[in-house]
C-alpha cells in the first residue's frame, strides 16, 4: 500500500495551458520523470546525511537579477524558468549577465544564515538551467568571473566561508538542460547547422564535464552535488558522471536526479512532503520559503516559522532529510522575509535540538492532525502542532511502557496513564501557553518504541483524517494528480476515482481509540456528468447514504477550471456510530454509477460533541 502512493499514473491527462494551468504530462516534458526509484544506501556519508536533517538550499543566477520581470513585464511563475516563460531569445539573455553587478553577497552572512537557521550545508546553483556559470570557469565565458561587472567568484568566497564556519557544502549543477549552449539539452536558440542529437557528446564533454571537475577540484570538499532534470538523457552520462565525482571527491553525494537510476539518495519531486512513509531508502524533500526558487519580487507567500519547523517535523518524521531554499536578489542580498522566518525558525530548533538532530522517523508511518513524532533510543518526542482543546493525547500502543513525560523547555507536570493498550498523556489546558510555536513532548520508555499495527487512529479526541493514498481499492483507483497553478508551482494529491461498478469499493483500515458517535465530511470532486450520483459510506453495521454535487467541472464542454481533479470541496456527510473499538474499517461504495463517479481526496472523521 505504502508504495503506491509514489507511483503516478497521469495517463488521462490531457488539457493543456488552460487558465494558464499545465498539467502532468507536460510537466514530465519538461522536467523530465521522476527519478524516484529505491536506491539501495550504501554511500559511507549517507550516516551525515541522515543525522543532519537540514539543509539550506540557495537558487540564485542571472534570472534573480531579472526577479520575475523581463522587458517590463511580470512572468509569474518559478524564476529561473524566466527565459522560457518570457520566451527571451538566446543572445539578449547571455547579454543581460552585463548588468549582473551582486555587490551585496556577502558569504560570511549567508553562512551566518544558514548556522542561524539550524542548517547544516548549504547546496548553491553552480549551473542552473541557463547555462551560466556562477564560478570561475575555463570551459566557458558565459561565466560571472568573464560576463559580469561582478568579477568576483562568490562561490569561491562561499566554500571559504563554509569550510571557516563548520557548514558543509554542495553544488547544484544541471547537467542535462542548458538553455544557451547550442549542443545542450533543451538549447533555446536554432541549432548548428549539421545537428544531431548525438551532438550533446560535444556540450557534455567540452562543458559538463570540464565544470563539474572544476567545481570539484577548486572548492575544497563537497558534501553534495545536486544534479537535476535528466529528462531523456542517455544513462551513460549519468554513470559517467558518478564516476568522475567518485574519482574527484570519493566523500562526495549524489543525488537521485541524476538520473538513469544512479545516485546515493532519492530527491522526491518538488515540495512534496510524502503523507505516508515511503520505502526509499535515504531520501530528502526540497522545498521552498515562498512559492518560487529564485527571487521573485511579487512572490511574497512565506511560509512562517512555525510552518517551516513543522515541515521539517513531517518530512523527518517519515525518516527523510529536508532541504529548504531561499533565493538571494540580484544585488547579492538576502530578501528580508526570508531572513526574519528562517532565523526565528533556527531560534525554534536550536532549543529542541534533541528532538530533531541524529533522530529516527516516527514509528507510525502517518502524522497525526495534532502533531508527529520523532525517536532517539528509548526516548519518543510528540511534537505538538495544534494543543488537543481536551488536553490530552492519546496514541496506541507503543510497545513498551512510559517511564517519565515532559515538555522540553518547561517546567510543567505531564500526567500520563494508561487505559488497557491505550496511552493517554495528559497535557492539561491550552489556555495561558504560547502556541505560536511547536512544544514538543518527550516520553522516555523502558524499551524500544515499536508499532505493529498502522491503521488510522480514531481517538474520540482529535480529528483524523484517512488519505486516498493509503486506501485499498477494488473496482476504483487511487491515482496521484500533479498539476501547477502559477508556472512550476507544484500541486499533487491523490484521488480515489474511476468507479467501474455498483460493487466497486475504497477501504480503510481504522484503529478505534475511543467508540462512539463521530462526525464524518469527504473532500472531493465530482465533474458535472457525475452530480447527483448516490454513494453509502460505512463501518460495519452503520451506514451514511448521500448524492454527489458538483465542483465546477464540465467533462462535456471543453471549458474547464483546471484538470478534472484539481477543484474539491470538503462536505459534511452526518453522524456515524462506530459501536467497538479496535480494528475496524470504513467503506465507500457507490449506490449507481453516474460517468467515473467522484474523486475522493481524503474523508475526515471528528468526535461529534
Ligand atoms: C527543477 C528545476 O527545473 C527547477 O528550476 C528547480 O531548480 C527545482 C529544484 O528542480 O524542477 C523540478 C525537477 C523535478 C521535479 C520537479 C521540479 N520532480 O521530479 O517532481
Amino acid at each position: 500500500m505504502k508504495k503506491r502512493l509514489l507511483k503516478s499514473s497521469l495517463l488521462a491527462l490531457t488539457a493543456l495551458g488552460l487558465n494558464g494551468s499545465v498539467f502532468a504530462e507536460e510537466m514530465d516534458k519538461m522536467w523530465g520523470k521522476k527519478s524516484q526509484q529505491l536506491i539501495k544506501p550504501s554511500h559511507q556519508s549517507l550516516k551525515w546525511f541522515t543525522e543532519d536533517k537540514y539543509a539550506m538550499f540557495i537558487h540564485w543566477g542571472l534570472y534573480s537579477e531579472m526577479g520575475g520581470v523581463w522587458q517590463g513585464k511580470t512572468h509569474y511563475g518559478i524564476g529561473e524558468w524566466l527565459m522560457v516563460m518570457a520566451n527571451i531569445p538566446v543572445d539578449a539573455y547571455k547579454a543581460s549577465a552585463s548588468k549582473f553587478n551582486p555587490e551585496n553577497f556577502d558569504a560570511k552572512q549567508l553562512v551566518r544564515l544558514a548556522k542561524a537557521a539550524g542548517m547544516k550545508s548549504i547546496i548553491i546553483t553552480a549551473k542552473h538551467h541557463e547555462g551560466f556559470a556562477m564560478f570561475d570557469s575555463k570551459a566557458s565565458d558565459f561565466t560571472i568571473t568573464k560576463a559580469t561587472p561582478f568579477k568576483r567568484d562568490p562561490m569561491k568566497e562561499l566554500a571559504d566561508a563554509c569550510a571557516a564556519e563548520g557548514v558543509r557544502f554542495g553544488f547544484y549543477y544541471s547537467q542535462n538542460q542548458d538553455w544557451t549552449e547550442p549542443y545542450g539539452g533543451q538549447y533555446k536558440g536554432e541549432r548548428p547547422e549539421g545537428y544531431t542529437p548525438k551532438d550533446f557528446d560535444v556540450y557534455f564533454k567540452n562543458k559538463v564535464v570540464p565544470q563539474v571537475t572544476e567545481l570539484l577540484t577548486n572548492y575544497g570538499d563537497i558534501g553534495i552535488i545536486w544534479f537535476d532534470t535528466p529528462g531523456n538523457m542517455d544513462a551513460k552520462y549519468s554513470s559517467q558522471l558518478v564516476d568522475l565525482v567518485t574519482k574527484l571527491q570519493p566523500n562526495c553525494l549524489i543525488n537521485s536526479r541524476i538520473g538513469g537510476g544512479y545516485g546515493d539518495y532519492v530527491s522526491l519531486g518538488d515540495m512534496h512532503i510524502p503523507p505516508v512513509r515511503p520505502d526509499l531508502g535515504v531520501w530528502e524533500t526540497v522545498d521552498t520559503t515562498n512559492d518560487s526558487w529564485s527571487y521573485a519580487w511579487y512572490d511574497q507567500n512565506w511560509k512562517s516559522p512555525k510552518t517551516i519547523c513543522k515541515r521539517l517535523v513531517q518530512v523527518i518524521a517519515r525518516g527523510g532529510s529536508y532541504m529548504l531554499n531561499v533565493g538571494p536578489k540580484g544585488d547579492g542580498s538576502i530578501p528580508e522575509k526570508a531572513i526574519e522566518t528562517l532565523t526565528a525558525s533556527g531560534d525554534w530548533i536550536e532549543a529542541h535540538a534533541e528532538a530533531v538532530y541524529g533522530t529516527e522517523a516516527s514509528p507510525f508511518d502517518q502524522g497525526f492532525s495534532w502533531g508527529d513524532l520523532t525517536t532517539k533510543g528509548n526516548d519518543v518526542y510528540l511534537h505538538v502542532f495544534e494543543w488537543p482543546v481536551a488536553g490530552t493525547l492519546r496514541l496506541a500502543d507503543l510497545g513498551a511502557n512510559v517511564t517519565s513525560a515532559s515538555i522540553l523547555n518547561d517546567s510543567s507536570n505531564v500526567e500520563f496513564s494508561k487505559d488497557g493498550d491505550v496511552l493517554e498523556i495528559h497535557l492539561g489546558s491550552r489556555v495561558g501557553r504560547d502556541l505560536s510555536m511547536i512544544p514538543v513532548v518527550k516520553l522516555t520508555l523502558d524499551g524500544p518504541v515499536k508499532v505493529t499495527n498502522q491503521a488510522k487512529q480514531i481517538d474520540g479526541l482529535t480529528p483524523a483524517t484517512l488519505l486516498a493514498g493509503v486506501a485499498s481499492t477494488e473496482g476504483c483507483e487511487v491515482n496521484e494528480h500533479r498539476w501547477m497553478e502559477k508556472f512550476g508551482e507544484w500541486k499533487h494529491d491523490y484521488f480515489v476515482e474511476k468507479w467501474t461498478s455498483k460493487d466497486a469499493k475504497a477501504t480503510w483500515d481504522i484503529n478505534v481509540l475511543e467508540a462512539g458517535d463521530y462526525l464524518v465530511s469527504l473532500e472531493y470532486s465530482c465533474q458535472n456528468d457525475a452530480v447527483n450520483s448516490e454513494w453509502v459510506l460505512s463501518s460495519g453495521d452503520e451506514s451514511i447514504t448521500f448524492i454527489a454535487y458538483e465542483s465546477g467541472y464540465d467533462a462535456k464542454k471543453k471549458v474547464q477550471p483546471g484538470p478534472p481533479r484539481q477543484r474539491t470541496f470538503k462536505v459534511t456527510l452526518g453522524v456515524l456510530n462506530i459501536p467497538k473499538t479496535g480494528l475496524n474499517q470504513l467503506q465507500i461504495t457507490p449506490r449507481n454509477i453516474i460517468g467515473e463517479g467522484i474523486g475522493i481526496k481524503g474523508i475526515s472523521i471528528e468526535p461529534y460533541r
